[in-house]
C-alpha cells in the first residue's frame, strides 16, 4: 500500500530545529494528516527553499509549516513565494531564547502574511493544530478527530490544584 501524498510541508532552518518541530510533525501524525518534513534553509539553501516553496502547491501541500531560529527569514521568504498558507515556529535560540526568532517571523509588512506562533514546543504544536484546522474545513473526518481531540483535553485537566 502506497502512503498517502503529504498536504502538509514542514520545513526547518536546520537539524538543530527539529527537536521543536517534531512536535508539530507528532500533532499531524496523531490526528492522521499526511505530511512531510524537510530541512531547507534560506540563507545556506537558498535554491532549494526557492524550489521548495514555489513547487509545494503543484505537488499537493495545502499548508506549509515553517520553523527558524535566530535570523529566522525562512517562514516569510517561503510565504513570499507561494500563495498556500504559511505558518512560522520561532525556533527558541540560545543567545536571545528565541525573541530574536519571534520578531524576526511575526513583522512581516502588509502583503505577505505569516501566522506566527509561540516560541518552541508550543508554537510548533500548535502549527501542528492549526494547519489541521485549516484542512478541515473542507474535510469532515479531521474535522471530527480536532473535535475528539478538544473533548479528550478538556476532560483530562482536573478541577483541583493538589
Ligand atoms: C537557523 O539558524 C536555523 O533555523 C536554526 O534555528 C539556527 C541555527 O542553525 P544551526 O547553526 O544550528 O544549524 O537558520
Amino acid at each position: 500500500m502506497t502512503s498517502p501524498s503529504p498536504v502538509v510541508g514542514i520545513i526547518m532552518g536546520s537539524r538543530s530545529d527539529w527537536p521543536t518541530m517534531i512536535h508539530a510533525a507528532e500533532t499531524l501524525a496523531n490526528l492522521g494528516v499526511p505530511h512531510e518534513v524537510k530541512v531547507v534553509s534560506a540563507h545556506r539553501t537558498p535554491e532549494r527553499m526557492f524550489d521548495y516553496a514555489k513547487g509545494a502547491k503543484a505537488r499537493g501541500l495545502k499548508v506549509i509549516i515553517a520553523g527558524a531560529g535566530g535570523a529566522a527569514h525562512l517562514p516569510g521568504m517561503a510565504a513570499s513565494l507561494t500563495s498556500l498558507p504559511v505558518l512560522g515556529v520561532p525556533v527558541e535560540s540560545h543567545s536571545l531564547k528565541g525573541q530574536d526568532s519571534l520578531l524576526s517571523i511575526v513583522q512581516m509588512p502588509g502583503g505577505v502574511p505569516v501566522g506566527t506562533l509561540a516560541i518552541g514546543k508550543a508554537g510548533a504544536i500548535n502549527a501542528g493544530l492549526l494547519a489541521a484546522s485549516i484542512l478541515a474545513l473542507s474535510d469532515p473526518v479531521l474535522d471530527a478527530r480536532l473535535v475528539e481531540f478538544r473533548r479528550r483535553q478538556t476532560e483530562s485537566v482536573p478541577e483541583t490544584a493538589e
